[in-house]
């Protein structure tokens, strides 16, 4: 198949996608973003994710939980805490996957953000759960139909499952991989590690923000909800994409930089850097 150039992302690049806010916004006008995962002995993941989402500059941040339910984040108690099943209101856009666990209840959840959700972010075992249900996948591709917006981002091995090979025949060509994936499930796609790729139905992006400090355990669920973030203000999803991408792995380089990396970076150190590039790049 024909793989068109891939767009290096540069600095310029993503500061024309940067969110703005108007002097008299209020918290309504960054949106909403449920975050739905944390399965038990993973409620990490999800909460990784919601304060992501937070640091990444949502108006409010939901996340549902697919096991136990913690009280409050008591680091960020901005973060609503709730059972998965006990959302009330319809949130536009969800971040479906981190630590989700691939119970019974998971896959109740993740059918239903599929169906319903008009822009959705899905990792981790929201896509290993769809990789094992052709008719969840079915509701996947069938969201561009309805209008609905999806991010997928897969790690090598997930991508992988999806595509039903193995993670060595991903990596020996990320971009085919990539754009085959946005191709089959009608995605925004994030193929995630070093030289993520972006791919959507008509481009393909690379970064080359980002080092092996970013491999450890959480990165990715991170990751996952600054793309939640980036919706929720507003941008396409290609523009959160790449944007969550860039300033991901910029954090990774500053913190090197800084010397605290690449040995022993922790994921839950990411946002507060995330946050500090969103605002000075
Ligand atoms: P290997 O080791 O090379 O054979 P899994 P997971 C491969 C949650 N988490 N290049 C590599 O395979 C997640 O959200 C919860 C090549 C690796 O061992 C999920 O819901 C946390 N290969 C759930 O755990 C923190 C690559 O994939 C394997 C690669 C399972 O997710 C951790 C791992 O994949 C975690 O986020 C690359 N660049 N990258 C929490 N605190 O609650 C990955 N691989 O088996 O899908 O497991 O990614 O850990
Ligand atoms: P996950 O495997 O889902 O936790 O995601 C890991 C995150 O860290 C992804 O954003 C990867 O692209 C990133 N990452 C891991 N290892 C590297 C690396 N060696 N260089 C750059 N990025 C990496
Ligand atoms: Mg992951």
């Amino acid at each position: 198949p024909c793989v068109p150039s891939a767009i290096l992302l540069t600095p310029s690049m993503m500061r024309n996608y940067l969110p703005t806010r108007l002097q008299d916004s209020h918290k309504g006008s960054f949106g909403e973003v449920l975050v739905i995962g944390g399965a038990e002995g993973m409620q990490g993941a999800a909460i990784l994710s919601g304060r992501s989402a937070l640091f990444g500059g949502a108006g409010k941040i939901f996340i549902g939980f697919c096991g136990a339910v913690p009280l409050f984040d008591s680091l960020h108690p901005e973060l609503m805490c709730r059972d998965a099943e006990r959302i009330p209101e319809s949130v536009s856009v969800q971040v479906v996957g981190p630590g989700l666990g691939k119970s019974e209840k998971a896959l109740r959840l993740i059918e239903r953000s599929l169906t319903d959700c008009k822009k959705l972010v899905i990792d981790a075992d929201g896509l290993n759960l769809i990789a094992d249900s052709t008719s969840l996948q079915a509701y996947l591709r069938d969201r561009q139909t309805n209008h609905l917006d999806t991010i997928i981002t897969p790690h090598p091995l997930e991508a992988a499952r999806l595509l039903n090979t193995t993670a060595a025949t991903i990596q020996s060509n990320r971009m085919q991989a990539a754009q085959a994936l946005a191709e089959q499930f009608n995605a925004t796609v994030i193929l995630k590690g070093a030289g993520t790729v972006i791919a959507d139905s008509k481009k393909l992006w690379i970064n080359n923000t980002g080092n092996p400090a970013l491999s450890t355990a959480g990165t990715g669920d991170v990751l996952a909800g600054l793309c939640g973030a980036l919706l929720a203000q507003g941008l396409s999803s290609s523009q959160a994409a790449c944007l969550a991408v860039f300033t991901h792995g910029l954090a990774a380089d500053t913190y090197v930089e800084e010397g605290m990396g690449p040995i022993g970076l922790c994921a839950s150190e990411l946002p507060t850097q995330i946050r500090q590039i969103l605002n000075q790049l």
